[in-house]
């Protein structure tokens, strides 16, 4: 079947993905150095709208200003060549050992007053890009033993960071807004904020609010094995989806990062549906990028790479058309119906209706036939199973 991406899709790629040269903790690189000028032609080239990057990706770390300038003034070109945008930004604040205990959260102050110096200067690099989005994956927040992080001291310091960032954003009236990436574990044996629920509630107590979001990613959630399609639901929810990353992954286990897709298959199709037909824009003023943040696997080459590349985009849009399919299948409308899945929609109580009406209502309780009411089964194995019949193209 020909799917062929394309800009309005609104596809972007980590440049730290296709450049990930397959470097594990047990092994060597696999794969040679990719030159950021050349993936974004080849980006651009398979149906990307855009490409996003942590500043050491783009500018390898300790470059002198001069170096800096050079690298960005090229990266510049290309995009200028192709047409590809940087909608979003993020900060490496994990590979220098400088970062061993964390950034925003090390116990050494002179750590966090290092990576607030690193993060701001990329806030300026992010607006002189045009990036509308800023994310923060704080990998290294976090501990391996509980008597060495004063855990409610180390989310004062996350918080002081964060609105120091916001409020220098604002100031300069650059306008962008930051997504928090949670992640339960790896690289440190325990990470701040490690799910979705816990960004959301963490990002209520800050001096800005409204400023910052989350960048869930399907296989953080799922290595804490949660449902990814019910998190980004309740994101939308609160309004606090500002950003997404796709990716592949089997259950609890070391972070795969697969294509997305080639994990939980019909997890993913539920969030494509969710994506599609529950309106993820992103919010007024935002494109609503669909942004993989995944690794092509160490035993690929750079055909591979591009292989998988491609492949991402690929599992997308085959299931934004199965689920276009299975909304539009009658059989599927009935089988809703019957589930009564579309009766969750309509309020509990009638217009105007207060808990005295309620308790005057005696067909709710006093004549309600309870067990007549649990009687009937609700059909969802059948439209499951419709589900996975649009999936495999089996009807
Ligand atoms: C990010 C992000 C991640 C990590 C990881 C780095 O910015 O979203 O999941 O960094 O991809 O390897
Ligand atoms: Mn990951
Ligand atoms: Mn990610
Ligand atoms: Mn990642």
């Amino acid at each position: 079947m020909a799917v062929q991406p394309t800009r309005d899709d609104k596809f972007s790629f980590g440049l730290w993905t296709i450049g990930w040269q397959a470097r594990d903790a047990f092994g060597d690189p696999t794969r040679g150095v990719l030159d950021p000028v050349e993936a974004v032609h080849k980006l651009a080239e398979l149906g990307a709208y855009g490409i996003t990057f942590h500043d050491d990706d783009l500018i390898p770390f300790g470059s002198d200003a001069q170096t800096r300038d050079g690298i960005i003034a090229a990266f510049r070109k290309a995009l200028g060549e192709t047409g590809l945008i940087v909608p979003m930004i993020t900060t490496n604040t994990f590979t220098h050992p400088v970062f061993k205990d964390g950034a925003f959260t090390s116990n050494d102050r002179s750590v966090r007053r290092y990576a607030l110096r690193k993060v701001l200067r990329n806030v300026d690099l992010a607006a002189e890009m045009g990036a509308k989005t800023f994310v923060l994956w704080g990998g290294r927040e976090g501990s391996e033993y509980d008597v060495a992080k004063d855990v409610q001291a180390a989310l004062d310091r996350y918080r002081e960071g964060l609105n120091l960032i916001a409020q220098y954003s604002e100031d300069r009236g650059y306008g962008l807004r930051f997504a928090i990436e949670p992640k339960p574990n790896e690289p440190r044996g325990d990470i701040l904020l490690p799910t979705a629920g816990h960004a959301i509630a963490f990002v209520q107590e800050l001096e800005r609010p409204e400023l910052f979001g989350i960048n869930p990613e399907v296989g953080h959630e799922q290595m804490s094995n949660l449902n990814y399609a019910h998190g980004i639901a309740q994101a939308l929810w609160h309004g606090k989806l500002f950003h997404l990353d796709l990716n592949g992954q089997h259950g609890p286990k070391f972070d795969q990062d697969l294509v997305f897709g080639h994990g939980d298959l019909l997890n993913a199709f539920a969030l494509v549906d969710l994506l599609e037909h529950g309106g993820w824009g992103g919010g007024p003023g935002y494109d609503g990028p669909r942004h993989f943040d995944y690794k092509p696997s160490r035993t690929e080459d750079v055909n591979g790479v591009w292989e998988s590349a491609a492949a991402n985009m690929r599992m997308y849009l085959l299931l934004k058309e199965r689920a276009r399919e299975f909304r539009a299948d009658p059989a599927v409308q009935e089988a809703l119906a019957a589930s009564k899945v579309t009766e969750l929609a309509q309020p509990t109580l009638n217009p105007g209706e207060t808990y005295a009406d309620l308790l005057q209502d005696r067909s709710a309780f006093e004549d309600f036939d309870a067990d007549a009411a649990g009687e009937p089964g609700y059909g969802f194995v059948k439209l499951h199973q419709l589900a996975i019949d649009h999936v495999l193209r089996a009807n």
